[in-house]
């Protein structure tokens, strides 16, 4: 059913879901270990219809200041009751009823996702077609964390080429970096590899990176801190594997100052580090002006967020392979139907002719895993 102008969507009933789903194996970072993924799920209905939204906080505030409790709070205390109140004619409205809220951009973003999707069911339109995504598939990437020895961590990287992953990404921290690198080199010269050091570094660290640059890496995501636009400017100037940001940019605007500034060359999307779909679009806008590759990264998805960014991936400016594996690599229970799988070029496609993010919700699997379900 298409709506006609004036005819706004009015929020009817708002749910949040506590869930914990196992992963296959411990994901280890310079900032941590995740050995099961809670996360936060948000239903939205309206005239009959439901939209889901799920929120990538992590329990602690280790990759950002956000978590599982900050976004709780934020989205039962203000966003839903404020979204509730109003209607909104298009799911870019959203974004100016919650623009009083500084930062929590995660929070914000959990509810803006659940808010495209339910328009998408109720008008019947995929998510890739509102936002103008121009993929049938997607070039998948994966990303291995940091394994208990080299061994491991070589076979890890053995199984994703014969699965056809498109690149490989390597988590690094001091003293897990330049002889790991060099190690894979000695196997595996060709494939397409990076490293992610989630801001394990400082400027004077470089000699680690001049090292690291000598192995034609696509990129290096992260190297410093998450504030440190100028720091990564310099160390730019000194190396030539291109630097990639993700934790620095929280917007458009961080977006724009550190491609200005020379800081990276290329961005990691987290749709929602940036506060949601809307503002991504933004950036989409950015990128294609200032000609800057960008790619989806991933925060350990479930089946509702893994959703929203394959249809995000699809947009012609995520260029270079996706952290977005198939479902399968870190799940054996899944809340949607049916799961994303890998093709055997390294690509997933992408659900462009169902509603909204395009798969069926798995609402008894929700309920059955949730610890707590709250009413909004
Ligand atoms: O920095 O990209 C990151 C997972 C959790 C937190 C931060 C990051 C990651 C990943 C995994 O690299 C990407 C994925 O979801 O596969
Ligand atoms: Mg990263």
């Amino acid at each position: 059913m298409q709506k006609s102008k004036g005819d706004g969507m009015k929020i009817e009933k708002a749910n949040l879901f506590l869930v914990k789903v196992a992963l296959k194996h411990p994901f280890r970072t310079s900032f941590g270990v995740t050995k099961e993924r809670e996360i936060l799920l948000i239903r939205l209905e309206s005239e009959g219809k439901s939209g889901w939204g799920e929120c990538v906080a992590e329990h602690g505030p280790w990759y950002s200041g956000e978590t599982i409790a900050s976004c709780k709070y934020i989205i039962s205390e203000y966003i839903t009751p404020w979204i509730k109140k109003e209607e909104l004619e298009h799911p870019t409205d959203y974004q100016l009823l919650v623009s009083q809220i500084k930062g929590n951009q995660m929070a914000k973003a959990c509810v803006e996702d659940a808010v495209w999707d339910l328009y998408g069911r109720l008008n019947d339109l995929s998510l890739k077609n509102l936002i103008g995504g121009s993929k049938e598939s997607i070039p998948s990437g994966i990303s291995l964390g940091i394994q208990k020895n080299i061994d491991i961590l070589l076979e890890k990287i053995k199984t994703a080429v014969e699965q056809n992953y498109q690149r490989i990404k390597i988590k690094i921290e001091p003293g897990w970096d330049v002889e790991i690198i060099k190690q894979i080199r000695d196997v595996f010269p060709d494939i397409l590899l990076m490293v992610d050091a989630n801001s394990a570094y400082r400027f004077k660290d470089k000699d680690i990176f001049l090292e690291l640059d000598k192995y034609d890496l696509m990129m290096i995501e992260q190297p410093l801190q998450y504030y440190d636009i100028l720091d990564h400017a310099k160390l730019q100037k000194e190396i030539s594997t291109p630097i990639c940001l993700d934790e620095s940019i929280k917007s458009v605007d961080d977006a724009r100052v550190a491609i200005e500034a020379d800081a990276c060359k290329i961005v990691n999307v987290k749709p929602a580090r940036v506060g949601g779909i809307t503002e991504t679009l933004k950036i989409h806008e950015l990128a294609k002006t200032l000609k800057t590759p960008l790619w989806c990264g991933g925060m350990l998805e479930t089946g509702v967020g893994r959703a929203k960014n394959v249809a995000v991936a699809s947009l012609s400016t995520f260029s270079l392979p996706n952290d977005i594996s198939e479902s399968a690599r870190y799940y054996t229970d899944y809340i949607v139907d049916p799961i994303f799988k890998l093709n055997s070029d390294g690509t997933i496609d992408v659900p462009g002719d169902s509603p909204g993010i395009g798969v069926k919700i798995n609402v008894e699997k929700i309920e059955e895993l949730a610890s707590e379900k709250i009413s909004l």
